[in-house]
């Protein structure tokens, strides 16, 4: 393999990964892989991605194996603590940007009717989670007095085979814990994938291309919601029209042929138009509005 490539780990196989790859292509990343390869070249650019479990690709970028990867926060922190509270700290990559997919929450589940609602009164009790450092942490922290137990997969059996009074673990619809009588308590983290970044210095160039994929990747996000905006305004209204506006920049006004009050007005919005917000336009003199998507935006 070519050192000089950038290697981003990223997910082979599970929840974040069509929406990654999906992301490094509005990137404009084409990339070259073919279903079992665990490493995708990209064509135009010098990334390649290295296909790998979720749990391993905080590892990689602590290790430089990779210089970027694309994970869950929940994988990311535990591999922060961990790092931490271990002789080897401080961690060698930070959290670069928030995405939006791969949403979930990492909270305490208690078996229904359990009477465990109030962590504060589980002293002596144990809890089973795969993510033992950040839910260790939070305990010491919050001065809880829980044991935790480490369990790699279906954590929420744990009570129902007497080997946990409660857990903690990933939940995104709930659907989980309630098939298994459990119901939610405190959420201690709020999650999405991230993108990590390695601490250790490159070359300029190398440097550069970075730098390049996560405006890009942070242009791709803001240009979700964001939408181009004309219409046409009485002059005297355009400080209440653009106020109605959210996320906007100054307007471009553009005199119109024949007229002294109407202008054109054009704005990018970068939140989304909801249908009562061109009422409300409409109410205050707009006409001829248009609301039109934006396909890419570089800030
Ligand atoms: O093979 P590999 O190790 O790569 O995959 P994995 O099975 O460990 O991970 P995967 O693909 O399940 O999840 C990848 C990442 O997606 C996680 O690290 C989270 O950041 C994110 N994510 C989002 C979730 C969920 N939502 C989620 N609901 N990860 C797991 N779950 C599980 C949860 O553990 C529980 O078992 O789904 C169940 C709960 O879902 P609900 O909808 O019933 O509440
Ligand atoms: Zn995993």
């Amino acid at each position: 393999m070519d050192n000089n490539r950038i290697k981003i780990a990223i997910q082979k196989s599970g929840r974040l990964t069509e929406h990654t790859i999906s992301l490094l292509k509005k990137c404009g990343l084409v990339i070259s892989h073919t279903k079992n390869q665990l490493i995708g070249y990209g064509e135009n650019m010098p990334f390649d991605l290295m296909f790998v479990r979720d749990d391993d690709i905080p590892g990689l970028v602590q290790d430089n194996l990779c210089m970027l990867g694309i994970v869950g926060m929940n994988e990311a922190l535990e591999k922060k603590i961990e790092i931490e509270s271990s002789k080897e700290g401080p961690a060698n990559f930070e959290m670069v940007s928030n995405l939006d997919f791969g949403q979930c929450k990492l909270s305490f589940a208690y078996p229904d009717n359990s009477g465990y609602e109030n962590l504060k009164n589980l002293k002596g009790k144990t809890v089973a989670t795969s993510y033992p450092n950040i839910v260790t942490d939070y305990i010491s922290k919050e001065g809880l007095g829980i044991n935790v137990t480490q369990f790699s997969g279906a954590v929420e059996l744990a009570p129902s085979l007497g080997k946990a009074d409660l857990i903690c673990d990933l939940v995104s619809s709930g659907q989980t814990l309630k098939a298994h009588n459990l119901s939610e308590g405190q959420t201690i983290l709020e999650s999405t994938a991230v993108v990590i970044k390695s601490l250790q210095a490159v070359d300029r160039i190398q440097e550069n291309w970075v730098n390049k994929l996560i405006e890009r990747i942070q242009g791709v996000l803001q240009v979700k919601e964001s939408k181009y905006i004309m219409m046409h305004a009485p002059r005297a209204s355009i400080d209440s029209i653009t106020n109605l506006l959210p996320g906007t920049e100054s307007p471009t006004i553009i005199p119109l042929e024949g007229t002294n009050e109407i202008v054109a007005l054009h704005v990018v919005c970068k939140e989304n138009i909801f249908w009562e917000t061109l009422e409300d336009l409409k109410a205050k003199g707009a006409s001829s509005i248009l609301v039109v998507p934006v396909e890419k935006m570089l800030m």
